[in-house]
């Protein structure tokens, strides 16, 4: 007995259980969470753009966007679960409850918590494609990221003055807050083992603050170094624990969805296969010669998975303007991109006039100097600078400029 109450005893005397320790690692933790908002909303609105939306097309920017989402995703997880460690003695403070203002700090606290916690779980647990969960990932992922920077906030402005005195370590160890009342139990049990507490010479501190950080510190940076090899070509040869390797995979370069998969092994190998390109008032098909007949071009574009997987390549095709003109239509307007696959949510995707008219979006039918691997969208996939990898279009049965 005497032993587990010195163990509780130490840990909430830890030195790292302190407003300045909160003040640090959330700071980290608010700056991460900021940071997968941004760049979350940006690859969303890529995905799903409001109509006047209109994007930049530079090659690199998605696959850099979308490696630090899901980098920073990651190292929420140091982050998350030593704030949870500093602080977790507060979430036991009785009373429970002492009025409106204090409600709304401890609603936004839950809320904020849970939510975070299966936010990361759920991100990560989609780099790896796995959904033992019975809902949708991404309607789930979008929903839950607006509670976190809603509860967020308000979390931010309880706590403001707090913030405030421990933001720079200027402050002296004296100036920081004792525990109020309020924070230290002293009814019930809790309250007869604070009082024990108080009449006994207290044990060593397990923990040092120093050592707490450099804890936190040393994951967070493994965790990090250890995955981002699969986002950021320099960190390649530590990427462990990353769920795609980089150069692995048919023409060295990863794939997601198989051919088999997707069920499209028949109909993209089917000799009359044709592109079929339709705007108001034409049609034209291309047969799979007659686009290599076309001028070719060549360009270097990563693939840059939702997923935070990336990989350049060099694709050759023909230019989408090319094509269009070809087929007397317009490229200037919205594209609508059918696959051969027959279900599947990236049957049908959408490209904005942005890309349709840049000189970097092609129809590729070669890769990596060969040609184009069924797993790779033969006999014809769309690529595009700076677009998310699902709406790289893989085999292509028609296109359809909008009017
Ligand atoms: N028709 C079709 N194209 C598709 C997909 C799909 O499911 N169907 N998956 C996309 C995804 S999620 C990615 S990341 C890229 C991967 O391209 P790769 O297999 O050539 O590397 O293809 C995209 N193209
Ligand atoms: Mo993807």
């Amino acid at each position: 007995m005497r032993r587990l109450l010195n163990g509780m005893r130490r840990s909430s005397t830890s030195p790292v259980r302190d407003a300045r320790s909160a003040v640090v690692i959330g700071r980290l933790l608010g700056l991460a969470f900021l940071v997968c908002f941004a760049t979350g909303l940006y690859s969303h609105f890529l995905q799903d753009p409001l109509p006047w939306m209109r994007f930049a097309t530079w090659p690199q920017l998605y696959q850099v966007t979308q490696g630090i989402h899901i980098t920073a995703g990651i190292a929420c997880f140091p982050l998350l679960l030593g704030k949870l460690y500093v602080v977790y003695p507060q979430l036991f403070q009785t009373p429970a409850l002492k009025g409106p203002v204090h409600l709304l700090e401890r609603a936004s606290i839950a809320l904020f918590v849970g939510a975070s916690l299966v936010q990361i779980v759920i991100g990560l647990l989609n780099t790896y494609q796995w959904y033992p969960f019975p809902f949708n990932f991404k309607q789930v992922h979008w929903a839950l990221s607006f509670v976190i920077i809603g509860s967020l906030a308000i979390h931010i402005a309880v706590k403001l003055p707090i913030i405030a005195r421990n933001w720079s370590r200027a402050v002296p160890e004296a100036d920081d807050e004792p525990p109020t009342e309020s924070e230290v139990p002293t009814a019930g049990v809790t309250g007869r083992v604070m009082r024990w507490m108080d009449r006994t010479p207290a044990p060593e501190p397990t923990l040092s603050r120093r050592g707490f950080f450099t804890a936190v510190g040393l994951s967070t940076v493994a965790v990090v170094a250890l995955t981002a090899g699969q986002s950021f070509a320099a960190l390649k040869p530590l990427n462990l624990f990353g769920p795609r390797q980089k150069d692995i995979g048919p023409q060295g370069l990863p794939i997601n969805r198989t051919a088999e998969a997707a069920k499209v092994t028949e109909s993209a190998m089917a000799a009359d296969w044709v592109l079929t390109v339709m705007a108001a008032g034409t049609v034209a098909t291309f047969t799979r010669a007659e686009l290599l007949a076309l001028p070719q071009t060549q360009v270097d574009l990563p693939i840059a998975c939702v997923e935070g997987w990336s990989q350049m390549a060099t694709w050759k095709g023909v230019r989408m303007r090319d094509l269009l003109e070809a087929a007397s239509a317009p490229s200037d307007k919205r594209l609508i991109v059918n696959s051969l696959e027959e279900r599947g949510g990236y049957r049908t995707t959408e490209m904005g006039p942005e890309y349709v008219g840049d000189d970097l979006t092609l129809v590729a039918l070669e890769l990596n100097g060969g040609t184009l691997d069924i797993q790779h969208g033969y006999p014809a996939r769309v690529i595009a600078p700076g677009r998310p990898g699902v709406l790289q279009t893989k085999w292509l049965r028609s296109l359809e400029v909008a009017s």
